[in-house]
Formats: C-alpha cells, structure tokens, sequence
C-alpha cells in the first residue's frame, strides 16, 4: 500500500511555544514526507509487501524475504513513518485525555507526574538520535524505553502509545543544546495524557 503525509489537525504554530512553527513545518513536509516517500520506493519493490501494512510488516519482518539492504532501508525509513505518525498524533493544543491509558499509567507509576518523570529520565539516558517510548508489550504490560535511530516498537512485537523525538531536528531551532528542556516541556503539548 501507498503511503501519504498525513494531515495535522492543528496548525504549525498550534504547540507554541513548546515547539516552533519552523520547527514543525520542516518536520512534518520535509522529514516526515521524506521518510514515507522512500518507504513507498521500497515497498513497491516487492510484490508479497503491497498489500501489508507497515505495523503488520515489522511485527514479522523475518518472515519477508527481503534483499540486506532494503530490509535495513526499510527498518529506517518505515520506522520514520510509524514513528512520526504517531508522535504528530499525539500531540496538540488542546487536551483530549484517553481516560483508560491514563489509569493504566496510574496504575503503573502511581501518578501521571511520576511517570513522565521515569520517562523523561530514559531519554536523558539515552545516546544520540532516537525515541523514547511508552509501549504496550506482547504481555499486555506498559514500559517505558528507548530506541536508536527509526527502530520502531514493532520491530520487537510491541504497540506504541506514546513517542517522544529524540532526533535534533525535533527541537534544535527553538532549544538549542538545551534538550532537556524540550524533554520536559513536550508535555505540555501531548495531548492525550
Ligand atoms: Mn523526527
């Protein structure tokens, strides 16, 4: 299946000031457009991916038989898609809480605070380029990590719900070397916890 740029039901300035409008109109038309465009060029290489979602072909991409290097080009520019579907998603300028992950999150970390916390302390751990995530695994149980690159969750079997930007391009024009502080203030535009 063919890949599109999904549209943002928000405006480029929409997650001022938390992330800028330069920011977020070269992420989405330039980034995200660029790594679905190279996932269509490979997917339409092969005839047994065509009619496969992305999600469906990382959960069981051994299962393919794909030449070395598009298997790898594939790891990163599909990740890129999944990964920048769901983080543009997520966010927004106005709240729109999903009750249920919510009280799992409580459930799981004893409050929402804390949680971000426990989150925000795995993407300061983290080295380089990446994501940190709170996923679903295949035990039905939440955690939180981080991956390198465009390596998506369902490379390893589990759903995302929440991806946080660890790449430069995320926030550099607005904070510099200060991603901390980005880290933090992220939250203030996820709108779904
Ligand atoms: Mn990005």
């Amino acid at each position: 299946m063919k890949y599109e740029l999904p549209k943002l039901n928000y405006n480029y300035n929409a997650l001022e000031p938390v992330i800028d409008e330069q920011t977020m109109k070269i992420h989405h038309t330039k980034h995200h457009q660029g790594y679905i465009d190279k996932t269509n060029s490979v997917l339409e290489k092969y005839d047994e991916l065509a009619d496969k979602k992305l999600e469906d072909i990382f959960q069981s991409l051994d299962s393919f038989n794909l030449d070395k290097s598009d298997r790898q080009f594939l790891i990163n520019n599909g990740g890129g898609v999944l990964n920048h579907n769901l983080y543009f998603q997520i966010m927004g300028p106005n709240k729109d809480v999903d009750e249920v992950l919510q009280s799992q999150i409580e459930e799981g970390w004893g409050d929402v605070e804390s949680f971000k916390q426990k989150f925000v302390e795995a993407a300061k751990a983290h080295f380089g380029s990446g994501w940190a995530w709170l996923v679903r695994n295949s035990d039905n149980r939440l955690e939180i990590y981080t991956t390198s690159n465009q390596d998506s969750p369902y490379l390893k079997g589990d759903t995302p719900l929440i991806g946080m930007d660890l790449w430069e391009h995320a926030y550099y024009l607005n904070y510099q070397n200060r991603k901390a502080e980005y880290y933090e203030n992220w939250w203030k535009v996820v709108k779904i916890i």
